[in-house]
């Protein structure tokens, strides 16, 4: 039989290693019941051994054993606190868990295209400029070569004010603006050449809601006035503009055309996103560009004479290159969005859809 106090020394051994190996409160409960059951606990049967020692060293060994008793009771107690305070409280927060993600807003796909827009155009070193949506017909019109019986005046094209108001930029205004020129003239008669910007903003026309009309939308106009820009630089410039926004791969043209404000003036087409551009066998049948392999997207030309006398500028030494663009049409062309009221309905269902 081996020495019963070396038996109770490794007893007590043999508790701390399993102790502290048990995690959990169970794990802490299982250690209690292997040391301390009543039928097969290992204390409770070198208790039950010390009866078969012989008589004179039973004292010495029931001390010894009663203090490995002792022991093992408060080291389990302490333990069964500690785990209880480390247990969650039924319905308590696990305060290690990952936190849920707000979700965060996004902006809305007109101002992801406008501020594209604007980044392409500040690295070309364009300043941005914005003013009041409220104009007086002689910023609106008059200076951009369209006189008191030019068309593009006529009530059933422009919304009036039923009377005058202060504008923004003091002038009594008597219009909603019918484009972004209006802020270009007003810098021209406050700086001298050279100029190079662009002014986006909101815009009104009177026009009833359809699949690709609203009364109000955003355009983005830019102006480059100097001393020898020529028609080469508006279409350098609107090259890298375009493939930059719509893709290095697209096919850019430029058409006659005629506006009040330009001579020369030239459209712009580009190559069609759902066909793939002339010359693909799926033009034959496309809708976007109704068969043409071409979608417009731009206006543009080289700043008329008559502008430059408005403003003050000798129409003899600079020459400059305007262009427009309406914002939800470069978005429609760019997403193959159906419907422009799509964007002033503010559904999220549409509106979370777009990336860039
Ligand atoms: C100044 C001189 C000239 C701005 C220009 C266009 C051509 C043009 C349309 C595009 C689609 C309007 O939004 S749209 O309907 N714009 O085609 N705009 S040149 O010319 C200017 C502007 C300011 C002082």
């Amino acid at each position: 039989m081996p020495d019963p106090s070396s038996q109770i020394d490794a007893l007590r051994a043999q508790f701390d290693r399993d102790l502290a190996g048990a995690a959990g409160e169970p794990a802490v409960r299982a250690v209690r019941d292997r040391y301390l059951a009543r039928k097969g606990g290992l204390l409770t049967a070198l208790l039950k051994n010390l009866a078969s020692a012989p008589p004179e060293a039973r004292p010495l060994l029931g001390r010894l054993a009663n203090d490995l008793k002792g022991y093992i009771t408060t080291r389990l107690a302490e333990r069964l606190a500690e785990v209880a305070v480390s247990r969650r409280p039924a319905g308590a927060v696990d305060v290690t868990l990952p936190g849920r993600a707000p979700s965060i807003g996004h902006r809305h796909p007109l101002t992801l295209v406008r501020e594209a827009v604007e980044t392409i155009f500040a690295r070309m070193g364009f300043l941005v400029i914005e003013g009041p949506e409220l104009e007086d017909d002689y910023h609106n019109f008059e200076a951009l070569n369209m006189p008191a019986d030019h068309p593009a005046r006529d009530m059933q094209d422009t919304l009036y004010l039923a009377a005058p108001v202060r504008s923004a930029a003091g002038s009594p205004a008597t219009l909603l603006r019918t484009h972004t020129s209006g802020m270009q003239i007003r810098y021209l008669e406050t700086h001298q050449p050279p100029v190079r910007l662009i002014a986006p903003g909101r815009v009104y026309r009177r026009d009833d809601l359809d699949l690709s009309h609203t009364p109000m939308f955003t355009q983005v106009e830019g102006l480059v006035v100097g001393e020898r820009v020529t028609l080469a630089d508006l279409k350098g410039t609107l090259f890298a503009f375009l493939h930059e926004l719509f893709g290095q791969e697209r096919g850019v043209r430029f058409r006659p055309s005629f506006f009040p404000y330009t001579e020369p003036s030239a459209e712009v087409d580009i190559t069609c996103s759902a066909c793939g551009g002339p010359g693909n066998p799926a033009t034959a049948t496309c809708g976007l560009c109704k068969r043409t392999g071409w979608l417009e997207i731009l206006g543009s030309g080289m700043v008329h004479p008559a502008v430059f006398e408005a403003v003050g500028y000798d129409p003899e030494r600079y020459t400059g290159f305007a262009f427009g663009m309406g914002i939800e049409r470069a978005a429609i062309l760019k997403w193959g969005v159906e419907d422009i009221r799509l964007f002033y309905e503010n559904d999220l269902r549409f509106l979370e859809q777009f990336p860039l």
